[in-house]
């Protein structure tokens, strides 16, 4: 995600990077403070990491394993190089990781994006934006299980739009979220100036309804018991105060019950969420909060019971035992495992001046994939650093697999010799 950090991460980082740039003449290499943190010796191995996409750029924002043992990912290629126009991309490989096929999909010399993914029984529903009349609008596609469109919808609305996340109601009935109305077209982590909704629409994409929810974007939306939870990151009051993680409550007919925030003293970006098997529910992203201990973005896991009250929370970084001051971990992806715990996953790396080396999984501006397994109490039980030493391998989401391993999506140069720089890479770990 290294490239795309730059836009989003931008503004945030403008303080700290004036002051990096000092950096600049010093500081060519630097020790870790301390070498030997590496991966736990429990922690889940490599099975295989493979790269698929184009000759252009790519960059994947979901991956899952599918129910014939497969795998799919999605997000998005540049349609040409030097040109920041996008398609979406589907990719589906077997379950060796065996590339099986690849869907592009969008309008030439615009911003189209795919964001989520979500199997249903005769095919997988790809959700994210399209072009059409003049913006983006939010765009969902059923695809057969070999990748042919059986249908696809957009949902038009002045400004620019996107599906974030997806979830299916007990009766098939297919739920959404994301933003509309954003300035910028293409892929934004964050949206400010926008409209957050929840939607439901039919099995064939029919719209049953739209409504807002209290935040500028949804990320993800989740199936609970009654309803649905929707997380996302939101401002206090307005877009000068600090960033927090944000959880709604939804009733089946996606009414708001409650909506709440959590976090530390400055901002926090949640991504990802998921219902825990005691009722409540997991929050993960990143947080630069100096009161909860952190120097610069680390992971951040929120837990709360099923009314939104925190139970814990927990913050992980520098796996490699890198200065603070200059590593990001920037999380994206956390699920619920069988055992009652979570796993959460993104990437750890650094984007100054700064260049760290020592650790045997690479120099800090190197980007790895990072995950780390808590107990339901948030006791870290392993965590693991995976991808290649020499090239970027960020992790930017998770699926369970059922070997009780998981598959993760990465930002990879893996598969270059094929298809260029930034690919799809798909992370087999058990
Ligand atoms: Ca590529
Ligand atoms: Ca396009
Ligand atoms: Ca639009
Ligand atoms: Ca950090």
């Amino acid at each position: 995600m290294k490239l795309f950090k730059k836009h989003i991460l931008f503004l945030l980082l403008l303080t700290l990077c004036l002051s990096c740039g000092k950096k600049n003449n010093s500081t060519p290499e630097v020790t870790p403070n301390s070498p030997t943190p590496t991966t736990s010796s429990n922690a889940p191995q490599t099975q295989w990491h493979k790269g698929y996409g184009t000759n252009n750029e790519e960059h994947i924002h979901e991956v899952m394993q599918t129910a014939d043992d497969g795998y799919l990912g999605i997000g998005q290629t540049v349609e040409t190089e030097g040109e920041d126009w996008s398609d979406i991309l589907v990719i589906k490989l077997d379950k060796e990781g065996q590339f099986l096929w690849r869907r592009i999909i969008g309008v030439k010399k615009q911003f189209d994006v795919g964001i989520c993914l979500q199997e249903v029984e005769d095919g997988y529903l790809i959700g994210g934006g399209k072009h059409q009349n003049g913006d983006q609008q939010r765009y969902l596609t059923k695809l057969s299980f070999a990748g042919e469109t059986i249908w696809e919808k957009t949902y038009d609305f002045a400004g620019n739009d996107v599906i974030r996340g997806i979830a299916l109601a007990d009766n098939g009935d297919i739920l959404l979220t994301g933003y509309k109305g954003f300035g910028d077209g293409g892929f934004s982590f964050i949206a400010d100036d926008s409209e957050g909704y929840v939607m439901r629409v039919n099995k064939e994409g029919g719209l049953i309804w739209d409504k807002p929810i209290s935040a500028p974007q949804g990320a993800k939306i989740r199936k609970t018991t009654n309803g649905y939870i929707i997380c996302t990151t939101n401002w206090m009051n307005d877009a000068t105060q600090p960033q927090k993680f944000y959880l709604i409550r939804l009733d089946e007919a996606g009414n708001e019950l409650w909506a709440k925030s959590y976090g530390g003293d400055s901002d926090e970006h949640c991504y990802d969420c998921d219902v825990a098997s005691d009722g409540g529910f997991i929050l993960g992203g990143h947080t630069r909060s100096p009161s909860y201990g952190v120097v610069n973005w680390d992971y951040l896991l929120v837990k709360v019971d099923s009314e939104g009250k925190e139970e814990w929370h927990k913050t992980f970084g520098q796996p490699r035992g890198y200065d603070p001051k200059w590593i990001h971990d920037e999380a994206y992806g956390v699920r619920q495992t069988p055992d009652g715990g979570f796993v959460i996953v993104g990437g750890t790396g650094d984007e100054y001046p700064y260049s760290a080396k020592g650790h045997p999984r690479g120099a800090s501006d190197t980007w790895q994939a990072y995950a780390v397994k808590v107990d339901g109490a948030g006791n870290t039980l392993w965590e693991g650093i995976y991808g290649s030493a020499t090239s970027d391998d960020a992790g930017e989401y998770i699926g369970l697999t059922n070997d009780g391993g998981f598959i993760i999506g990465t930002d990879t140069d893996i598969g270059h010799e094929n298809y260029a720089p930034n690919n799809f890479g798909f992370l087999k770990i058990k």
